[in-house]
């Protein structure tokens, strides 16, 4: 019988599954949000900037609306606001509905395709609601074994729950997951769920991820085992 002796080493665990959030790594729809929200702020008598829209990125819809609310220093009953979101959405899902597969940002279908043929399990990790249409007009839908969006998790990114339930659904613990995600309160998301992260976008904001690239186009399968 072998014995182990005091030098086994714990063996090292790899990365086996890949977690992707939605807007602003698999595609650029926060242009459309921020349309959505700025018309509803105009109609409210309002306006806010694009660098007050980078807040947006990421959190829920009601926080969003908050967030917006609160700019133009608008109180709204918890009944109004519902009517609110309802508006933006309809007006953000019109959009939604005209999007195309040339809409994918650089290198995602080539890099997803990789990561598949090298036997890794991918889901998504989106707080949006509207995962369903938007990956199905961008003909993105068949790359994922899972999909957990915000119509099946109670709490927002920087919350694991959206992370640890792709993790999961996939049947992998979470130190075999790498999340891939834009915001910065995505990035805690996956810190907090125990996961390493892949930030896309700027360095100097997504300090707490374990690699940051400006896009999908600029991985290779082999950055996942060094990270
Ligand atoms: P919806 P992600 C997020 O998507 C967006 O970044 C964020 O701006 C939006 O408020 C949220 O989805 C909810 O979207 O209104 O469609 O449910 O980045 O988590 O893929
Ligand atoms: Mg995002």
């Amino acid at each position: 019988m072998n014995t182990p002796n005091s030098y086994t080493l714990i063996p090292h665990t790899s990365i086996k599954a890949c977690l992707f959030d939605l807007d602003g790594v698999l595609v650029d729809t926060a242009g459309y949000h921020y349309q959505a929200w700025k018309r509803l702020a105009n109609q409210l008598g309002f306006d806010f900037t694009e660098a007050q829209n980078e807040e947006l990125k990421g959190i829920s819809r009601m926080e969003s609306l908050d967030k917006v609310l609160g700019w133009g220093k608008a109180t709204k009953s918890s009944v109004e606001k519902n009517e609110l979101a309802a508006l933006k959405n309809g007006w953000y899902v019109d959009m939604i509905n005209k999007m195309t597969p040339e809409e994918v940002l650089p290198g995602v279908e080539d890099f997803l395709t990789a990561l598949t043929q090298s036997g890794y399990k991918l889901a998504l990790g989106s707080a949006s609601k509207n995962s369903g249409i938007i990956l199905k007009n961008t003909h993105l839908t068949h790359f994922f074994d899972e999909i957990v969006d915000g119509n099946m998790v109670s709490k927002s990114k920087p919350d694991p729950e959206v992370f640890l339930k792709g993790a999961e659904l996939l049947g992998f613990a979470p130190e075999q997951c790498v999340v891939f995600e834009d915001a910065v309160a995505g990035i805690k998301a996956a810190k907090n769920a125990g996961m390493k992260s892949i930030g896309i976008g700027d360095k100097n904001l997504l300090t707490e991820a374990n690699l940051v690239v400006s896009g999908l186009n600029k991985l290779t399968v082999e950055d996942l085992e060094n990270l």
